[in-house]
C-alpha cells in the first residue's frame, strides 16, 4: 500500500487549550517510518475534518474554524494531546463523539497501536447531557442506607433457573441481609426464563422480603435488548413497581442507554460493562475503561461496574480508584501518570461504583480499604451462592463482612462473632490487597 499523502498542518505545540475545547489524550505507537508528531497529526485530521490527501473543498475558513491542535507530545510516554473546537461535536450525542475521537482512527495504517486514554468536555457540551437521574444520593435516599456500602448478589447460575426458581434465590438473598439482587449480564428473556414472568415473580419476592425485613430492596432486572424493546421492558418494570433496570452498556450501546435515560422512568439505571475488556484490556490499543465510565455518567447510568481490584477480573487499585473518583466527584484533578485529564462535572450527580467479579466475604475488607465505604456497591455471585451453607448463609456472610468493614471491625474479630462469615473465610480465605 503506497504511503498515504501526509495529513499535515495540525501540529501546534504552542497552542494553549481554551475552556471551549474538547481535549483528548491518546497513547500512540506510530507505524514504522512515521514520527509521533506525524501520527498525531493524522489522528487529529482523521478524527475531525481531514482525510488522506489535500482536498479542494476544504476552504481555509473551515480549517480556521474547525481544525484541531496537537498541542502536546510526550516521547517518553508515547502520549499525545489534541484540542478540538467544540463545534466538531453534537451536544447530547455520545455516538457522534465516539465516531469522531474513537472511530476511524483505530484502523489507520499510520498507527501501529492506538489507545484512547481520556477525554475532557467543555461546560457547554457537558451540560448537554442529563447525567444520572438518581445517582448516589437518590439511591441512598430510596434504600435508607446512609453510610455503609450497599451489598448484593447476582442470581447464579447465570442462566438455567425458571422465573420462580430465580425469584426464590432472590428472596433468600434479600431476607438474609442483601440490598440488591441482580440478573446476570446474559439473562434477558429466555425460553426457560421469560422477562415479564421473571419481573412479576422477582417483584413479588422483593415485596415479601421488604415486609419481612422492613428494609427497602433493589431488584436489578436486565432489560438489555434492541432499543425499542429495552424501553418497553423498562416501562414494564416501572408499571409493576420495580425500581431498577440493568443495561449492558456496551453490547446495547450508548444510544440505547441514552434512550433509557431519556424515558426518565425514575428507575435506577444499573450499567453492566460486559464486552468492555475487548476494548480496555490491551494497554497499547483500544479504549481505556476511564473514558467509557465517563460516557456512562454522561448518559445517565446511576451505578456502574468499574472493577473489583481483588476479584477475578483484571484492573488494579489505582485504575479502579481513578475510575471510581471520576464517576463520583464533581471536580477532577489531572493525573498524568494515570492518563487522567482534569474534568469538571458541573454538579452532575455522582455514580455508585459497583465492585463485582470473583468477590466473596474474604475480599470485602481490602476492597473497602481501597475504595472506602461511601460510594461503592459490593456484589458477589459465586461468593454468595457458593457458600457451604448455600445462598442464605452466603448472603449473611457477605453482609456480615460489609458491616464489619464499614464499622472498622477487623475481619478476624468479626469471624469470631459470625459463623457464616467464618465458614466463608474457611472456604475462600481472606484476600490481601497487593501493593501496586
Ligand atoms: C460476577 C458477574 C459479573 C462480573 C462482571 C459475572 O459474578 O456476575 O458479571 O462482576 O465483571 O458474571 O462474572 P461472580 P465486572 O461474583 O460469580 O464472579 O464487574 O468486572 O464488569
Ligand atoms: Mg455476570
Amino acid at each position: 500500500m503506497p504511503r498515504l499523502a501526509a495529513y499535515t498542518g495540525f501540529l501546534d505545540l504552542g497552542y494553549r487549550p481554551t475552556e471551549a475545547d474538547v481535549l483528548v489524550e491518546y497513547y500512540v505507537e506510530p507505524a514504522p517510518g512515521l514520527s509521533l508528531a506525524d501520527a498525531a497529526q493524522r489522528i487529529a485530521a482523521e478524527s475531525s475534518i481531514g482525510t488522506w490527501t489535500d482536498i479542494a473543498t476544504l476552504k481555509p475558513s473551515i480549517a480556521k474554524r474547525l481544525a484541531p491542535h496537537v498541542y502536546d507530545i510526550n516521547r517518553k510516554t508515547w502520549c499525545v494531546n489534541i484540542a478540538y473546537p467544540a463545534e466538531l461535536f453534537e451536544p447530547g450525542n455520545i455516538p457522534q463523539i465516539l465516531s469522531s475521537i474513537a472511530g476511524n482512527v483505530f484502523g489507520m495504517r499510520d498507527v501501529a497501536n492506538l489507545r484512547l486514554e481520556d477525554f475532557h468536555l467543555p461546560m457547554k457540551l457537558m451540560k448537554s447531557f442529563p447525567g444520572p437521574a438518581l445517582g448516589i444520593p437518590g439511591i441512598r435516599k430510596m434504600t435508607g442506607v446512609r453510610k455503609r456500602p450497599l451489598c448484593g448478589t447476582i442470581v447464579k447460575p447465570k442462566l438455567g433457573l425458571s422465573e420462580r426458581e430465580h425469584a426464590d434465590v432472590a428472596y433468600k438473598a434479600w431476607v438474609n441481609g442483601l440490598d440488591l439482587v441482580k440478573d446476570d449480564e446474559n439473562l434477558t428473556s429466555m425460553a426457560f426464563n421469560k422477562f415479564e414472568a421473571r419481573v412479576l415473580e422477582v417483584l413479588d419476592a422483593k415485596e415479601r422480603a421488604e415486609q419481612e425485613t422492613g428494609e427497602k430492596k433493589i431488584a436489578v432486572i436486565n432489560v438489555t435488548a434492541e432499543a425499542t424493546e429495552m424501553l418497553r421492558r423498562a416501562e414494564f418494570i416501572k408499571e409493576h413497581g420495580g425500581n431498577c433496570a440493568m443495561v449492558d452498556i456496551l453490547t446495547a450501546g450508548f444510544s440505547g442507554v441514552q434512550a433509557l435515560r431519556k424515558a426518565d422512568l425514575g428507575l435506577i439505571l444499573h450499567g453492566h460493562r460486559a464486552m468492555h475488556a475487548a476494548l480496555t484490556r490491551n494497554r497499547r490499543h483500544g479504549i481505556a475503561m476511564l473514558p467509557l465510565a465517563k460516557f456512562a455518567r454522561l448518559a445517565g447510568i446511576d451505578q456502574l461496574h468499574v472493577g473489583a481490584i481483588v476479584g477475578k477480573m483484571e484492573g488494579g487499585a489505582k485504575e479502579v480508584w481513578n475510575i471510581g473518583e471520576e464517576i463520583e466527584a464533581s471536580v477532577i484533578a489531572a493525573d498524568k501518570p494515570g492518563h487522567r485529564l482534569a474534568e469538571n462535572w458541573h454538579g452532575m450527580k455522582p455514580v455508585f461504583a459497583v465492585a463485582s467479579g470473583g468477590l466473596h466475604p474474604g475480599a470485602v475488607e481490602p476492597l473497602v480499604k481501597a475504595m472506602g465505604t461511601e460510594s461503592i456497591i459490593i456484589q458477589a455471585g459465586g461468593g454468595v451462592h457458593g457458600h457451604p451453607g448455600g445462598t442464605e448463609a452466603g448472603a449473611r456472610a457477605l453482609r456480615q463482612a460489609v458491616d464489619a468493614a464499614a464499622e472498622g471491625i477487623p475481619l478476624k474479630q468479626a469471624m469470631k462473632k459470625h459463623k457464616e462469615l467464618a465458614q466463608a473465610i474457611e472456604k475462600w480465605g481472606a484476600v490481601r490487597l497487593k501493593e501496586e
